[in-house]
Formats: C-alpha cells, structure tokens, sequence
C-alpha cells in the first residue's frame, strides 16, 4: 500500500471506530485488527519508528507480520507499509515474530527477528530460528538475507523452552545477540551469541538464568542494554515484565536487583531504545482484558503503551517516566486547591473525562489508603481505583468494579512502592478510555485496562481511608487526540 493508500486507511479506520467508547485516542495501535509486542523501536535519521507484531485480517493473534509506524513527536504517527511478512520458505512461513532494529557499522538499518516455520514434531507444531532484513530506503521496506536463517536452531545438548525474540547490539568490536529462552529443570534465561559479520554466529552461554519458582520458566523479549553505571536485561514472564540490572563484564550479567517492570498484567513484552537525546524510551504492548468475542466484534486489539523513560536509580532499581513530550497533548486544564482529605471522606471532582490525566500530590500518614477514582459512575457502582496504601508500601489498580459488563477480567494490579519519609506520593494518572496507565514517584508504574459499560463512567474522585491525608496539588487535563489533525493528517514525516 503507498503512503497515500495508509494515510487514507487510517482516515476512514478513525471515522469508523469514532464511536467506540473503549478504543484509545492518544496511545498509538494500528487502523484495526490485532497488535502485540513492539518491535524493534529505534530512533534514525530524525524519527521515532515503531514496529510491532501485527495480524491485519482480524482481531486476534496469528498469520504475524511486522507492522510499522513512524512519528517525529513521539506522540503523532503516521503508518507505514507493513515491514515484514511471513511465507518464506524455510525461514518464516508461519510468522515473522518480535525482535529488534538496529544501525550496523556501514550505516545499514537492519532488522533482527524469529521466524517461524512448520515442525511437526516439536512443540506446537512450529521451528524458531533468528534471521536479519535490510533496508535500502530509510526503513521503508526490508530485504530478508539470503542467507536466512542466520541462526538455524537452538545450541546442541540444551533442553529448551523456547529459542526467540533476538536483541542485538555492538561490543568491543562484536555484534551481541541475545535470545530469549528457558532451560528445563533450571529457569528462565537469555542465550548470548557472538558474531563479527552478522551471518556466523558463535553461541557463548546463558548470560544469566533465572529462578523458575521467581522469574519464570521461560523468558520472551530480552531486551539488554546499558543504563547509568550498571546493565539492565528486561525480560517477560510470568504474565509480567521483570527487570534484572547489575554489573556486566566478561558476557555475564550478575543481577543485583530486580522488580516489575509494571506491575500490572495488562503491560508485556516492553522494548526500548535510545534515542538522539540520549534517553532510554520504553515501549510496551497493553494487553486487552476482555473476552475474545469482544476484540474481534471491535474490530481492533492491543494498544501500545506510552512511551516511559527509563532511568537507573541509585539502588540499582529502575525508575521510570512518562516520556515529556506527553504535556504536549494537554488541553483544558482543572486545578483543584490543595485540601485536606478527612478519613473515610470520598470527593468528586468537578471535572470528568475518559481521556484525561491526573496530576496529584498527596502527603500521607503512616496508616492512610489514598485512593484516586477514575472512570466512575455516578452511583459509583463502576468505578476504577487506583490506589496507594501508606501501611503496606502499595501501589495498585482495583479494577474489580471497572465494568458492570461480566465478560470483562475483574482484577487488582499492585506492587510494593516504598516512600521515604516525609515524601509525598507523586501520581500521574493517564485515563485513555479503556486504558489506565499509572506512574508514581519516577520508580513506579500499574497499568490496566477497564471497560465500563455506562456512558456515564467519567467521573473523577479522590479519598483517604484509615487516616486522612493532605492533597497538596491535584491538576486535571483533556488529552488531545492524537489523530484529530486529520485528514490531511500530516505527521512531518
Ligand atoms: N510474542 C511474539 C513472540 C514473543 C511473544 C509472537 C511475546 O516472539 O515471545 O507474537 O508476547
């Protein structure tokens, strides 16, 4: 499809889903059908690409390619001819699955994946081997190498759960591949390779291997890099993303901390990049929490989250941002003056919204449950909590009331948020219809995604429970939506 032909696609796809209460206006997903993982995210030349696995005949996961969108903002996009579709022979029949981009020396932009090809008799039916494509033309379309698959199969002797999802980098004048992988009886792990031309590889080891009961049993999506004076390895498992960051020397990572990435179920399989500012950006898919029947009657599945910036704490945790350029999407603003809140007392908000963010500082006693009401009704019969517990260290989602709808997963999301003395919590709250996306104290974040079935589940409300509190800034912003500049929709791209 030409540039023209998409632009047009996503015109009448936003025309057609303008009326679907649940489907994002400022996260960026495809004109329709299915999204997982992001793939390869990578800043050149000026612009923000992002792959991700993509089906574009329905909305459910199968028949993967690689679609592709590009943005100078990071908050606009404009979408690109599908980057890579599967039916190679031998390399890629059955799906072109996640992987990672990157510049190789000469300048060449290049790409990194798993295909996967039929194996009848290996675990569901299906043969994951890692190949490379190039571009010719600024990332626009992609070569596959002959000489796929570059790396044909999994080292002899181990006893795997999985061999896919490559992430490569440059070192020391090698390039690094990293596979994500498990080993059976042990835990989850991330296999190194070596090469000095991209074609050969040498397998070196498992870089580090994970606890099975802890860190599951097999870890999709390494993504690797180094960050302020210590190593992270992201990895995906357990339903959850993870993080490991500690010393890297001699290609062995000796983990020193580890934590969620989010704690919320909802967020899988993030990636991340530099870009030219030198910040590490994080991407991640947010999974949809309602019944298959009801993505595929939507016509559309799975949204990215927003772009988090990553930063390395000095404990070895790792903190986390929503990306600056987000205030630009701002539009009327609602300040409420600093209050105190009495225990057990609960405040609507003068202002509503189901594309919204909320700004809040809360200074708290040791025993208080703050608690910040997004997506309620008027009679609070739906309603989704996000939640700080003073007493336990907690930060969280209560989704169990998000939807009267009985199809749609009724759950709570948290993790431990510990605040020194005296610090206040520090809440931005990112309200995109059915998505909530939390961040807290530059260290922590719960996304989760809710369903309300009533027209009227806009409200905003805020309460301390178990002790008072002290609201010291409470700032309310519409979003913009992010494709209202069409049509004519031009990203500056
Ligand atoms: N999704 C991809 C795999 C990856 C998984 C397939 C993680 O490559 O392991 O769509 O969500």
């Amino acid at each position: 499809m030409s540039i023209e032909q998409l632009r047009e696609q996503r015109i009448e796809a936003e025309e057609r889903f303008a009326t679907d209460p649940h489907r994002p206006r400022y996260h960026f997903l495809p004109p329709a059908n299915w999204l997982n993982d992001p793939n390869g995210p990578i800043h050149h030349d000026g612009r923000y690409h992002l792959f991700y696995q993509y089906n574009p005949a329905e909305a459910r996961w199968g028949d993967i390619h690689w679609g592709h969108a590009v943005s100078v903002d990071l908050l606009h996009w404009e979408d690109r001819p599908i980057a890579l579709a599967p039916r190679t022979e031998g390399v890629d029949e059955l799906g072109c699955f996640t992987g990672c981009a990157f510049v190789q020396d000469d300048g060449t932009p290049t790409i990194a994946y798993t295909g996967i090809t039929p194996a009848p008799d290996q675990p569901r039916g299906r043969h994951e081997s890692q190949s490379l494509a190039i571009s010719h033309d600024g990332l626009l379309t992609w070569e596959k190498l002959a000489q796929n698959p570059v790396i044909a199969g999994p080292p002899e002797g181990l006893s795997l759960t999985g061999f896919r999802d490559p992430c490569v980098w440059r070192e020391d004048g090698h390039y690094y591949m990293l596979i994500g992988s498990g080993i059976e009886g042990a835990g989850g792990t991330a296999l190194l390779y070596r090469s000095a031309d991209l074609i050969e590889w040498e397998y070196v080891h498992p870089i580090t291997v994970g606890d099975a009961e802890r860190h599951g049993t097999m870890w999709e999506c390494p993504d690797f890099f180094a960050l302020g004076d210590r190593h992270a390895l992201l990895v995906s498992t357990l339903g959850r993303q993870m993080y490991l960051t500690g010393g890297w020397d001699r290609e062995q990572l000796t983990p020193g901390a580890e934590g969620w990435v989010d704690f919320g179920p909802s967020f899988y399989a993030g990636k991340s990049f530099e870009d030219a500012h030198g910040r590490r950006i994080l991407w991640g898919w947010l999974r949809e929490a309602r019944e298959q029947q009801a993505q595929l009657d939507a016509g559309w599945s799975g949204v990215m989250s927003l772009p988090r910036v990553l930063t390395m704490l000095p404990d070895g945790a790792l903190g986390c941002e929503p990306a600056e350029e987000l205030q630009r999407l701002r539009g009327e603003a609602f300040s409420a003056p600093a209050t105190e809140l009495r225990a057990d007392s609960e405040v609507a908000l003068e202002v509503a919204g189901d594309c919204i963010e909320v700004e809040a500082q809360v200074e708290l006693r040791s025993e208080t449950r703050f608690t910040l009401t997004v997506r309620c009704s008027p009679t609070g019969d739906e309603r989704t909590d996000v939640f700080f517990d003073a007493r336990g260290g907690r930060l969280g989602i209560d989704a169990t009331r998000s939807s009267l709808d009985p199809g749609v997963q009724a759950r709570v999301s948290e993790g431990p948020l510990a605040l020194r003395t005296g610090e206040p919590l520090e809440l931005r709250v990112f309200v995109d219809r059915s998505v909530v996306e939390v961040f807290a104290n530059g260290r922590a974040a719960v996304t989760e995604r809710a369903y309300p079935s009533r027209p009227d589940s806009v409200g905003v409300r805020i309460a301390a429970a178990g002790d008072g509190a002290a609201m010291t800034r409470l700032n309310v912003w519409r979003m913009r939506n992010i494709w209202d500049v069409l049509p004519g929709f031009d990203a500056g791209v």
